[in-house]
């Protein structure tokens, strides 16, 4: 009884209503557990040769899962952008992407060395958006390292687009390329998503700060989106090859 009493309910996450990028932090938090299921159940159902990459899937949707328990917590407690977790969550789960890109394309030839340019790669551009987003946010800050961040993202795209990912997957035949294809589409967009969240957060860009075109749009809503649309439709691209019937 005693601690039905001292219970104390700030213990739990509030969510105000209209509190809409809360809304977002629960909704995605759910959305990656439960998709985190699907690709683990789904792992031992497709060929032998794809469950490497089912797994990572997976790993990725998990991941974000756990960062997203803890992210939606602090959004209810603070009403602040938990700036760490989301980019701890990306350091980890935007080289699995990474893994993917080469798993999919190893028994075409990708080596080690395109999998370690991509990560990378792929470093340069968090850890510089990270110094942009909460250590230099003032002055040219945000921009120069934005600039940066964003050099490593072309670059990135340039590789999985037009460059060596490419041509690998179109040799390993047509159902793998068309894979690839899509998967560069959401490096092309889905990936394009979060600079717009950035400059949304960060002061400098459409006027005031967390304002696009005179609206206020909340930068974490956008990176709740952008995380949505990349870690589950990745995994579902994938899980889509696996299953494809020119795949076996
Ligand atoms: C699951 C998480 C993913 C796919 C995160 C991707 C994040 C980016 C592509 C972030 C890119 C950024 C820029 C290109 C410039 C501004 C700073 C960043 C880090 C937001």
């Amino acid at each position: 009884m005693d601690a039905l009493v001292n219970f104390d309910p700030l213990f739990l996450a509030t969510l105000k209503s209209g509190d809409y990028v809360g809304f977002t932090f629960f909704i995605g938090s759910m959305a990656m557990l439960a998709a985190t299921v699907f690709f683990f159940f789904q792992y031992s159902q497709v060929d032998a040769k794809w469950r490497d990459s089912m797994l990572v899937s997976g790993l990725i949707t998990f991941i974000a899962a756990v960062h997203y328990y803890y992210m939606r917590d602090f959004w209810a407690e603070t009403g602040t952008s938990p700036t760490e977790f989301r980019y701890i969550d990306w350091i980890l789960t935007v080289p699995l992407m990474c893994v993917e890109f080469y798993l999919i394309t190893k028994k075409a030839g990708a080596s080690k060395g395109l999998l370690w340019r991509l990560i990378a790669f792929s470093t340069v551009m968090l850890v510089t958006g990270y110094l942009g987003e909460a250590v230099y946010t003032t002055g040219a800050g945000p921009a120069a390292w934005g600039a940066i961040s964003g050099a490593a993202y072309f670059y990135i795209l340039y590789i999985v687009m037009m460059g060596e990912v490419k041509t690998l997957a179109e040799k390993a035949g047509p159902t793998v390329a068309k894979a690839v294809n899509v998967l560069a589409w959401f490096v092309l967009v889905g990936w394009a998503i979060y600079p717009i969240g950035y400059m949304a957060g960060t002061a400098g860009w459409y006027g005031a700060e967390g304002q696009i075109f005179g609206m206020n749009v909340a930068m974490d809503i956008i990176y709740n989106i952008g995380d949505a649309i990349n870690k589950i439709g990745f995994g579902l691209v994938v899980y889509a090859l696996a299953v494809a019937p020119a795949s076996e």
